[in-house]
């Protein structure tokens, strides 16, 4: 393992747990603070996730990649734009609005979801469809445990996902030759929503979440590629219908609903059957490495898709 990988969470090495809980830390905060600059410290500070069974037993890909090699077109095109152009942005304050075909429709504050959700530590595999790959330590929880909050009613057959709008401090949103129409949009089948897998990411490496990772909470489907994952996100709807997701509108024959990772099922320009995994040495080959069925996950999230033509529902 590199040097700069931690070998125990930050959590548990950190101090700040020991003078600040979690509880304690909202009691203290209150909606006022939450628009103050102290948040930022004591929002991470906030941040106590245990490690969890979910971790792959593969080398971390190192901190300064995850945080410097993004997709998020709201900041430009360049793997490396969102780190240097979401500098401005203010992830702070935030809610979460839930709606749509639910019993109890609310919106949530960021501070609630830190408080009430049961952050943990998972070590994900990921995979982006340009075949890349990362090997990262969330901090998040159960979308599951988010999503009964507001008792769905029985129409509900999936969930659709909206990303912040915000020209203003979204250079990518501005430009006039624009790849994706905005808000960005994603969005799951109900029971893909809510497998256990399926987690609202907080942080990373023990830390809030970067900007450029989609701060202050975004999606994580280790099983599907990348774009799946839907960064900074303010809304959240129950739908009896499958929503319209960005990367499909703008090319429905590159990338479908689904998304599933799979070595069997090229992209019409390039294939899927390995990756390059980053922050790996490449020049002499050792970065690729074949890409796996459901990347990894076939035996918890295969049952899902049993029947279903995957070549057809890409
Ligand atoms: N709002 C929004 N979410 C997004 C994207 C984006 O452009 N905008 N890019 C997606 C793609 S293609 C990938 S691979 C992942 C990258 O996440 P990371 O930069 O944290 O590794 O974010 C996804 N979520
Ligand atoms: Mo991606």
């Amino acid at each position: 393992m590199s040097r700069d990988v931690p070998q125990i969470p930050y959590s548990e090495v950190t101090p700040k747990h020991l003078y600040l809980s979690r509880r304690e830390f909202i009691a203290g905060a209150g909606a006022a603070a939450v628009a103050s600059g102290i948040l930022g410290e004591a929002y991470a500070a906030a941040l106590q996730a245990k490690p969890s069974q979910y971790r792959v037993d593969e080398k971390l890909t190192p901190k300064d990649a995850v945080t410097t090699y993004n997709n998020f077109y709201e900041f430009g095109t360049e793997k490396g734009a969102p780190g240097l152009a979401s500098r401005d942005f203010k992830p702070l304050p935030w809610t979460v609005k839930i709606d749509g075909l639910v019993d109890k429709p609310r919106e949530f504050d960021m501070s609630e979801l830190i408080e009430k959700m049961p952050l943990e530590e998972r070590i994900y595999r990921m995979r982006c469809v340009e075949a890349w790959s990362m090997v990262i330590p969330w901090i998040g929880f159960p979308l599951s445990a988010l999503l009964q909050q507001v008792e769905p009613l029985g129409s509900a057959k999936y969930v659709a996902f909206t990303s912040v709008l915000r020209p203003e401090e979204m250079p990518g949103q501005r430009g006039i030759f624009q790849v994706l129409d905005w808000p960005y949009v994603e969005g799951l089948r109900l029971d893909e929503a809510m497998h256990p897998l399926t987690i609202l990411s907080v942080g990373l490496y023990g830390e809030t979440l970067p900007n450029a990772n989609g701060a202050p909470i975004r999606l994580v489907v280790p099983w599907k590629y990348g774009f799946k994952g839907i960064k900074s996100i303010t809304r959240i709807s129950f739908m009896e219908e499958q929503p319209p997701t960005s990367w499909n509108l703008m090319a429905p024959d590159e990338y479908g609903f689904y998304a599933n990772v799979n070595p069997e099922v090229d992209h019409p320009r390039w294939s899927q059957a390995t990756e390059r995994r980053i922050g790996e040495d490449s020049f002499f080959g050792s970065g690729r490495r074949d890409t796996l069925m459901f990347n990894g996950y076939g035996e918890q999230v295969a049952s899902l898709y049993s029947g279903m033509n995957l070549h057809r529902f890409y």
